[in-house]
């Protein structure tokens, strides 16, 4: 045991009366909707690199975090790792999710970075053999170190390719050795800055050949696991080709991959490429490519990706609806890809912001399973395609009419249609009655 979180007990749910600050109010994991765990509906995790690599630095100015782990190389690095565990007991969590970078520190050569990850590695093995938290999802840092500034697998240089090859090959059999359920690829620095150096197909061309060495190699481990794609459409780059889901589907179309990868949706990134999270994810589960998501939220005035915690219960609502009418996530999950703010120094800050973002979690899944359950609104919905599943509705659909048939139909029988009622206002405030 460390002393980092002393005098911290672990969080329980207390019901929503509880004005402990430390107690889950709505998150009880046991509870059951919809026929399941309310756990088994969110599979909730600690992303590593928020809550213990992050050192609280802004544009302006350096860290403000006093961690004792930093600086202090591997055994820093060991003792982050027990601190992770016991934070990852103290909420109860199930899940947690780390790049290769957050947990280890980087060696001179690629081989002593790997060593050095594979290290912390087996220190999680032995952990997880008594802790009940698993490993939602592990992935590589390919943009943090300036060998990656023009891009990992888009680079112009053959060189940042192979290394990228070997960082990946590091992290997917660690993934695959401490049982992860998904691997992810985000591609920060997969982009450009200025289109004057830059060959946009042969970019694409090593992007796609890079995944599909990624998947051959899983194959070849016997990972299970999903491989996700993160969409965001700027920052760190200017443009970033994994833009959003319609466009990462194109790309996994084009190159013949649509079976084989999904999508991870974050929140912050849905809105920093004009669209809704609900609108990313209903995207994504109509195109058979939903995996997981990054729960958090931006400071819509900013217009950055400021990764702080959820903390809407109607917008989070429409989201779990989405999840909820196409099957839920399987093997995907909530992975908190948030961040305490730079003040918030104290390790129960920690909880707190976890503690906050499970509990509108909570509250978002059993709304949009009243929702459900209530079926006014499915209803409503449904009827207002209708025509689509009978008579020349289901007809067109399939390809049984010509458009010369069409046009004969409307003249024979003398088709006028009739505009209907879009309902918003009145969808709105049904929603609004289970928020
Ligand atoms: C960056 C981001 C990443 C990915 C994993 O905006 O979301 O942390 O989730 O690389
Ligand atoms: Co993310």
């Amino acid at each position: 045991m460390t002393d980092f979180f002393k005098g911290i007990s672990p969080v329980r749910f207390e019901g929503p009366d509880s004005a402990n600050p430390l107690a889950y109010r709505h998150y009880n994991k046991d509870e059951m909707v919809l026929g399941k765990r309310m756990e088994d509906h969110i599979r909730p995790g600690v992303a590593y690199w928020h809550t213990f690599a992050w050192e609280g630095g802004d544009p302006f100015g350096g860290r403000t975090f006093d961690r004792p782990w930093f600086d202090k190389g591997m055994d820093g690095a060991r003792l982050k790792a027990d601190v992770a565990f016991e934070l990852f007991e103290l909420l109860d969590m199930p899940f947690f999710c780390f790049h290769d970078a957050d947990i280890a520190p980087e060696g001179a050569t690629l081989a002593e970075s790997n060593r050095n990850v594979r290290a912390i590695g087996e220190i999680f093995a032995r952990k997880m053999e008594t802790s009940r938290t698993r490993l939602l999802w592990g992935t590589a840092n390919l943009f943090s170190n300036r060998r990656y500034m023009s891009g990992a697998a888009t680079n112009p240089d053959p060189e940042v390719f192979a290394y990228a090859a070997g960082q990946v090959k590091n992290v997917l059999e660690l993934t695959h050795d401490l049982g992860g359920a998904n691997y992810v690829l985000w591609g920060g620095r997969e982009g450009y800055e200025t289109l004057l150096n830059t060959k946009i197909g042969q970019e694409q061309d090593q992007m796609a050949r890079f995944l599909h060495l990624v998947i051959e190699h899983a194959e070849k481990i016997g990972f299970k696991g999903q491989i996700l794609i993160e969409p965001k459409p700027q920052e760190p780059s200017k443009h970033q080709y994994d833009f959003d889901v319609a466009t990462v589907y194109g790309f996994l179309k084009k190159y013949g991959l649509e079976t084989k990868v999904k999508c991870n949706i974050e929140v912050g990134h849905a809105f920093l490429a004009n669209h809704s999270f609900e609108h990313e994810i209903a995207l994504a589960a109509s195109l058979g490519i939903l995996g997981s998501v990054d729960a958090n939220r931006n400071d819509l005035q900013s217009g950055w990706d400021t990764d702080q915690f959820p903390n809407s219960v109607p917008e989070t609502t429409l989201a779990f609806y989405q999840i909820l009418k196409h099957g839920g996530l399987n093997a995907g999950g909530w992975n908190f890809d948030a961040k305490v703010r730079r003040q918030s120094l104290d390790p129960a800050d920690l909880l707190h912001g976890h503690i906050g973002g499970l509990d509108v979690l909570a509250r978002s899944l059993k709304a949009a399973a009243a929702i459900i359950e209530d079926g006014t609104y499915d209803r409503i919905v449904d009827e207002r395609y209708a025509g689509w599943n009978a008579g020349m509705g289901k007809d067109i659909l399939d390809g049984k009419l010509s458009l010369a048939d069409l046009a004969a139909r409307v003249e024979q029988d003398n088709i006028n249609p009739q505009p209907r009622s879009g309902q918003q206002e009145y969808l709105e405030n049904l929603i609004n009655r289970f928020v």
